[in-house]
């Protein structure tokens, strides 16, 4: 796959060369597991630059948590939240920063401060404003499987194929995206690692990683810290799964997964590292 790259305002991130650390920085009290730990812009922004220091090549800020069972957050609170965060990060580093967001006035305002991608759980279904502010921006957006809506997620997914389904619903989203007027060469698929998912589904995704890739875009993983580790490993606390989680990773760099959306990326960008050096050896081995 060679040649992808995304244009984030200027900012060219070269998609197929090593794989991309997406470091998460999460301006809430409540996400998963490390709500509380960024609610103050200063504490924010010393933890994204960290995470640039520590190898992230793109930062994805969010105001609003999705876990399951979370309800939607007004604009104006995330605005408030992620907009000081975003406008210093955006001064202090020249990484690209991504909004993780529905709402079309908070990518919008986000874009404004200094954002330069949208990631949008909801694949441009949460609000008909996104798909053409994305287009107006010429920002590039992340389309991600969920099954219904994270308060809701987690009770009973069914699939008859998972793989197969996830895998259609993120064609007819590119489809979507393409016809609102962002370019493919703009688009980033994501199976949605625990969003409306079983441990099985979850795991089933991982393992068929490759059926993505034939989509034609670069290919997002958030295996991070999530549920399904804490099953298969029995580990109650999420800041206790970065061994599960990097297992994760480097079976999905493996795959060829393009991007990896994590919170330890000190170790993540070890693991993928390694990983994309045994996928590809020529390149690891070359002066
Ligand atoms: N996972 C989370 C949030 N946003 N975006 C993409 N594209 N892919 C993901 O897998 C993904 C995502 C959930 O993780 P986190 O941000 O750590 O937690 P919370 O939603 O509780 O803030």
């Amino acid at each position: 796959m060679a040649g992808f790259e995304l244009n984030c305002r200027g900012k060219v991130l070269a998609v197929d060369e090593r794989p991309l650390i997406m470091g998460i920085l999460n301006v809430t009290p409540d996400s998963f597991s490390d709500g509380g730990d960024y609610l103050d812009t200063a504490a924010a922004v010393a933890r994204g630059l960290e995470m640039v220091a520590q190898g992230a090549d793109l930062l994805d800020v969010g105001g609003e948590s999705t876990r399951p069972g979370s309800e939607s957050l007004p604009a104006d609170e995330q605005i408030r939240r992620v907009a000081p965060v975003l406008w210093t990060l955006a001064r202090e580093t020249q990484v690209p920063l991504s909004i993780d967001t529905t709402l079309s006035s908070v990518a919008e305002a986000a874009l404004d401060a200094g954002a330069s991608i949208i990631n949008d759980v909801s694949a441009l279904r949460g609000d008909s404003e996104m798909a053409p502010l994305a287009a107006q921006a010429g920002v590039p957006v992340v389309l991600m499987h969920m099954l219904g809506t994270p308060r809701i997620m987690q009770k009973n997914p069914e699939y008859e194929d998972v793989v197969a389904e996830v895998r259609a619903f993120l064609a007819e989203r590119m489809a979507f995206a393409e016809a609102a007027g962002v370019p493919r060469s703009q688009l980033v698929v994501d199976p949605g690692i625990g969003f409306g998912k079983t441990l099985e589904h979850n795991l089933l995704l991982l393992q068929n990683i490759e059926s993505l890739l034939s989509l034609g875009t670069p290919v997002l993983i958030g295996p991070s810290r999530k549920a399904f580790i804490g099953k298969v490993l029995d580990v109650a606390q999420p800041k206790d799964r970065v061994i599960g989680t990097a297992a994760a990773v480097a079976v999905a760099v493996r795959a060829g997964a393009h991007i990896l959306r994590v919170h330890d990326v000190q170790e993540m960008r070890q693991a993928a590292d390694m990983a994309a050096a045994i996928r590809f050896p020529s390149r690891a081995t070359r002066s």
